[in-house]
């Protein structure tokens, strides 16, 4: 893919924020897939959204000092590049659960803004790029890929992850192109092994719009550490997820809503201070 033309000096919102809006600009149009949409069901929900933002302000007296406040702010997501970022914090994690409530597989979770496509493939075992002496805890983990009837699947598991900073590769300063981006792809028999390192809890931009909601709302700004996959298989449905570990104090209070009791992992410690995990997927067939 081609490197995204944006200056990052510095880990800021701005920044990241603005490099997570290019990375959302490079994939296909998102109009193409609801061109066919009725206006029945654009004005349903339109009105929907629009009626909730009416009550809010008829219940709390919202004033005229507050209404250009959130106008000010709602501009700065756009000047910061934020948007990708509010919405999948605040917004996804329903999305998420209304799109996959029919699935017998796995549990998924958020994709959230940090995704992208096509990183170096790394075999059925193999350790996902990083720099010389990486720092945090190594990590193997194994596992497979079946269907809901048991069958293996020659799938493929797409994986990303901050590092022990908590910064992700294309979305950060000074990181190299593809640090901590993988994509390992089982054998017929279903099983891979991918070594990494594991993740450090994510607080996420403060110095931003997001930022400052958080903080003039009294909020916290983290997520617990967790390793982003995408789970694919020929004729059954993508998988995305994030795997969390235990322990973690935001796997309580994750500002993005985004954990589930099924995807928290269970590593063991070795005495060298290195940590195995086990954790497989089961993927849906397509349906049609
Ligand atoms: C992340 O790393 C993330 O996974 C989500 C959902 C939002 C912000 C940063
Ligand atoms: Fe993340």
């Amino acid at each position: 893919m081609t490197t995204l033309e944006t200056p990052m000096d510095a880990a800021s919102a701005a920044a990241s924020g603005a490099s997570a809006t290019a990375r959302f600009h490079t994939d296909k149009s998102p109009y193409d897939a609801v061109a066919g949409t009725p206006p029945e069901r654009v004005s349903d929900l339109a009105r929907e959204v629009l009626s909730a933002v009416h009550d809010t302000v008829r219940r709390h007296r919202v004033t005229y000092d507050e209404y250009n406040a959130l106008k000010a702010w709602l501009i700065s997501v756009g000047e910061d590049g934020e948007w990708p970022l509010f919405l999948d914090v605040w917004v996804e994690h329903v999305i998420e659960e209304v799109a996959t409530d029919h699935r017998e597989g796995n549990k998924g979770t958020i994709e959230g803004p940090y995704y992208v496509p096509n990183s170096p493939e790394r075999g059925a075992r193999g350790t996902i790029p990083m720099r010389d002496g990486e720092q945090g805890t190594p990590l193997v983990w194994n596992g497979t890929i079946t269907s809901t009837d048991g069958t293996p699947l020659a799938g493929k598991v797409e994986l990303w992850h901050a590092d022990a900073d908590g910064f992700y590769s294309q979305f950060a300063p000074n990181l190299p192109e593809w640090n901590l981006r993988g994509t390992f792809s089982a054998g017929p028999d279903g099983a891979f092994q991918i070594t990494t390192i594991r993740p450090a809890p994510y607080q996420i931009p403060t110095d931003g719009a997001c930022g400052k909601l958080i903080a003039a709302a009294g909020w916290h700004a983290w997520r617990p550490a967790h390793l982003h996959v995408k789970v694919s298989a020929p004729g059954h449905e993508l998988l995305t997820a994030q795997l969390y570990f235990p322990g973690d104090p935001h796997n309580q209070d994750d500002i993005a809503s985004a954990v589930k009791p099924e995807l928290v992992l269970e590593p063991q410690v070795h005495p060298d201070g290195s940590q195995s995990v086990a954790y497989s997927f089961v993927l849906d067939p397509e349906k049609n």
